[in-house]
Order: structure tokens, then C-alpha cells, then sequence
């Protein structure tokens, strides 16, 4: 990219044991002054294996939040993020970071607030088992029914956003575990119009390092969000922000 974009952009990764990708999903940011300032903030889950070290010998800043789930660590994210623009990504090279400074300009260029990226359009071979692309399809129809939000891939969680829309508290994505992707997002697409909000696909790929997550247990916790949500019955919730350790 010729011109330097004239932001701050913080890079925001929830990691759980996720030494053999984390290096690499860092690397594949560029890092060659497109824009003002780009840092990386590693929200890491009581990793036990050597993610944390790996994340700080790459100049990320870490920080320890022991409160379980993916949507804690991005909460606890967000409300840290130096960046005026926030960009996301799984610690595990899923997610292509060499297209984050197309993004990031797309953002300003188009002057949007939220960009989320759909991977089933573009997703590569062994991205996704044929459960788990039939999980997605499963998530994402029953969103488009329930919401008619207009967003393809519900479960993406590669967004490129302003920090400025959580001054809106109605846009803060309130849950602790895997249902805050899709929150995200239909909070993103009502609370911010159609306009200031897009969807675009980016290449998916084949995950380095094992997966964690308990497929069937958070597909369900999945669905059972879209209803209670929709239904305005969710409970939970721990604060935005992270733990105040005078608290
Ligand atoms: N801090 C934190 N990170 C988590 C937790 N659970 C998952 N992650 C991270 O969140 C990202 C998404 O998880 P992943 O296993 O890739 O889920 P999938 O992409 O939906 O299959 C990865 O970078 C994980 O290391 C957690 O409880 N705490
Ligand atoms: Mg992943």
C-alpha cells in the first residue's frame, strides 16, 4: 500500500493453548508502517503451554484473563484496545492477516463502522469438516430467519471495526462464551444500519494446532442463543471490561 493510513489499529487475539499458531498468525499481519500504528493484544486463557512467551517475543502486549470463554477474552479486549480501529482473529492461521491493511482501508475509504468477513465463500480445502460446515449452515439460516440481518456467515470471527461504536452500549456484544460472535453481529447490523455495516468474504484455511472447542456443546449453546436472544432472555453476564484486581 502506497499511502500510510492515518490510524491506530490494535490487533485483538483470544488464545488458548495455541503455541504451534500463534507466531505465524502474528506474522501474517504486514508490518511495514501502512498505518499510523499497529499493535497486537493477546487475550490468553490460562494458556498452559508456551503461547504467552511465544506472543511477547513477537512484541505483543499479553495479558492474562483467567475468566473462561471467547467471548470474555474479546469483552476484556475490546475495553483494552489502544487502537481507534480494532481488528480480530483466531490465534490458529484460519484467517488470512495479510488481507488486513485492504480491510482496514476499505473501512476508512467507505467511511464504515464494522466490517465482518464471511469465510464459506472463499474457505479452502480442509477448512471445514463436513460437520462443522454443516453446524455453520445450521447457525447461520437459523440467523438470517430469526434476525433478517442480511449476514451470511454467522459464526466468522475476523471483524475491522472503530472502537467508537461501543460508546454505544447497546452495540457491546454481552456474552462470555462462542455466542458472542453472532450477538456481535446482529447487535453490529441493528444498531448501526446497513450502511455503516458490511460483510465481506475472505479466504479461509485449514487450522495449524489443535482445536479446543467442544463442537456439539457450543453449536447448541449456539442455537439456544439465537432464541433466548431473540426472545430478549439472555442472561449472564460478566462485565465489559477486565477484572479489577482491587475488586
Ligand atoms: N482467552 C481465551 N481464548 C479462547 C478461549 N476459547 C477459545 N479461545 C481462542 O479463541 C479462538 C477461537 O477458538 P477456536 O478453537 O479456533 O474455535 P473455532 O474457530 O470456532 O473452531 C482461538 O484463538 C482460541 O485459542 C477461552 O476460553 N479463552
Ligand atoms: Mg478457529
Amino acid at each position: 500500500m502506497t499511502d500510510k493510513l492515518p490510524v491506530n489499529v490494535t490487533v485483538v487475539i483470544p488464545t488458548r493453548n495455541e503455541e504451534a499458531a500463534i507466531v505465524d498468525t502474528i506474522r501474517s499481519v504486514p508490518n511495514d508502517d501502512w498505518c499510523e500504528n499497529l499493535d497486537f493484544l493477546i487475550i490468553d486463557g490460562n494458556s498452559t503451554d508456551r503461547t504467552r512467551e511465544l506472543a511477547e517475543s513477537e512484541g505483543a502486549t499479553v495479558y492474562l484473563e483467567s475468566r473462561k470463554g471467547y467471548g470474555r477474552a474479546y469483552k476484556t479486549g475490546f475495553s483494552m484496545a489502544k487502537g481507534e480501529v480494532i481488528v480480530t482473529m483466531d490465534a490458529d492461521c484460519t484467517y488470512p492477516g495479510e488481507e488486513v491493511p485492504k480491510l482496514v482501508k476499505k473501512l476508512i475509504d467507505e467511511d464504515l463502522l464494522w466490517i465482518t468477513c464471511d469465510r464459506l465463500k472463499k474457505s479452502e480445502e480442509g477448512s471445514m469438516s463436513g460437520m462443522h460446515s454443516f453446524g455453520n449452515w445450521v447457525l447461520s439460516f437459523t440467523a438470517k430467519i430469526l434476525y433478517w440481518y442480511g449476514i451470511n456467515d454467522s459464526q466468522s470471527g475476523m471483524w475491522v471495526f472503530r472502537k467508537s461504536i461501543f460508546d454505544d452500549v447497546r452495540v457491546r456484544p454481552k456474552h462470555d462464551g462462542m455466542p458472542l460472535s453472532q450477538e456481535f453481529k446482529i447487535r453490529a447490523r441493528r444498531y448501526l444500519g446497513k450502511k455503516k455495516t458490511v460483510e465481506v468474504s475472505v479466504p479461509y484455511r485449514e487450522r495449524v494446532g489443535e482445536a479446543e472447542i467442544n463442537t456439539w456443546g457450543d453449536g447448541l449453546l449456539n442455537l439456544r442463543f439465537l432464541f433466548t436472544h431473540r426472545l430478549g432472555l439472555t442472561r449472564s453476564i460478566t462485565p465489559w471490561g477486565p477484572q479489577d484486581p482491587k475488586l
